[in-house]
């Protein structure tokens, strides 16, 4: 493991770089690699940012979208071939190469030097550089950071700084987490004080609702939440047939988990959604219990302490029973005052 730091010398000289979010991009991985993809550019560089799939069409405003690769779509042979040519592969916002899923065995064989930005436990040791941080409040967060040890701060554009904004934002709850440090305000001031405004931001990635994602939200509430009182428990289990109702679309299932949290004396709260496929499922907590140790003994998942997913491939009712199952042997955990 090498200095990050010791990068520098490296980024001066022209090269053939790929940047790589895990699978499905949230604001906070989307937004660093569109960052990054700004900060290399002004090198020179051959540099691709390159998904596993797609991404919500809220993320879409983020300057340098158009560019970026889908590896899932008709660009496969594209992205696996610049990946395989790379000098540098940036991974970005993800701790282990799993999380790539179709990119995985291409970035692993990869005889390129890689380098890890991110702030997820659990971290897998495939990297020659490393800026991990798992008390970040963002990969974002890391990627200022990152442009501070390559003494770069004033390459950052304003199309640059909004991306970064957006992944704070999003990945603190618009700051309301507890990860929420007087180091990301500070942040979050810079950035300001470079051009971002706030408001705009806000508007681009919580303002763009669809009337049926909406009309889903409501039916979710209504019809397909539970709270298990006893626990201090609330839940939520969207089946294939209701996304199909008000024709849901990547994304639109997005924060859903919680207002399942949001109601008074809720400590876990969980999201199931019947993909086909698998189901998927988002936990969420308040205080000491940790749903990434939760997700990670019961559901093939992980993430942070208080907001993580996992997946399973049984049907929908046999996991919410399984998950209801579990809740007795964490009771104590779940109702101490
Ligand atoms: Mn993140």
């Amino acid at each position: 493991m090498q200095q990050i730091e010791e990068l520098k010398p490296k980024l001066e000289q022209s090269k053939k770089i790929a940047i790589v979010p895990h699978r499905r991009p949230d604001a906070d991985a989307l937004g660093s690699c569109l960052a990054m993809l700004g900060y290399l550019k002004q090198y020179s560089h051959d540099v691709k940012v390159i998904s596993p799939d797609e991404y919500p069409d809220f993320l879409k405003w983020m300057h340098g979208n158009e560019e970026v690769v889908i590896h899932e779509y008709e660009q496969k042979k594209k992205a696996e071939l610049f990946i395989a040519e790379a000098d540098l592969i940036f991974c970005l916002d993800f701790s282990s190469l799993d999380r790539t899923e179709s990119l995985e065995k291409h970035v692993r064989n990869a005889k390129a030097t890689k380098v890890l930005i991110d702030h997820h436990p659990g971290k897998e040791d495939f990297a020659d550089y490393e800026l991990y941080e798992p008390k970040a409040s963002a990969t974002a967060e890391l990627i200022f950071d990152f442009l501070n040890k390559m003494q770069d701060v004033d390459k950052l554009t304003i199309p640059m700084a909004e991306c970064i904004y957006a992944g704070i934002m999003t990945d603190t709850g618009s700051f309301k987490y507890s990860s929420t440090s007087s180091k990301v305000h500070r942040i979050i001031a810079d950035l300001i004080d470079i051009g971002v405004k706030p408001e705009k931001i806000h508007r681009l990635i919580y303002d763009t609702n669809t009337e049926n994602r909406i009309k889903l939200l409501g039916f979710a509430l209504d019809q397909r939440l539970t709270v298990l009182k006893e626990f201090n428990t609330a839940y939520m289990a969207i089946s294939m047939s209701d996304l199909k109702k008000f024709q849901s679309k990547n994304g639109d299932t997005e924060g859903l988990v919680n207002y399942a949290l949001s109601i008074e004396g809720i400590r876990l709260a969980a999201l199931f959604i019947d993909r086909g496929d698998s189901i998927s499922m988002s936990f969420r907590s308040v205080g000491d219990f940790s749903v990434s140790e939760f997700a990670n003994t019961h559901f093939n998942g992980g993430g942070h302490k208080n907001a993580s997913g996992g997946k399973m491939t049984e049907p929908l009712e046999k996991v919410v029973d399984f998950f209801v199952s579990l809740l007795p042997f964490y009771k104590e955990k779940l109702c101490d005052t």
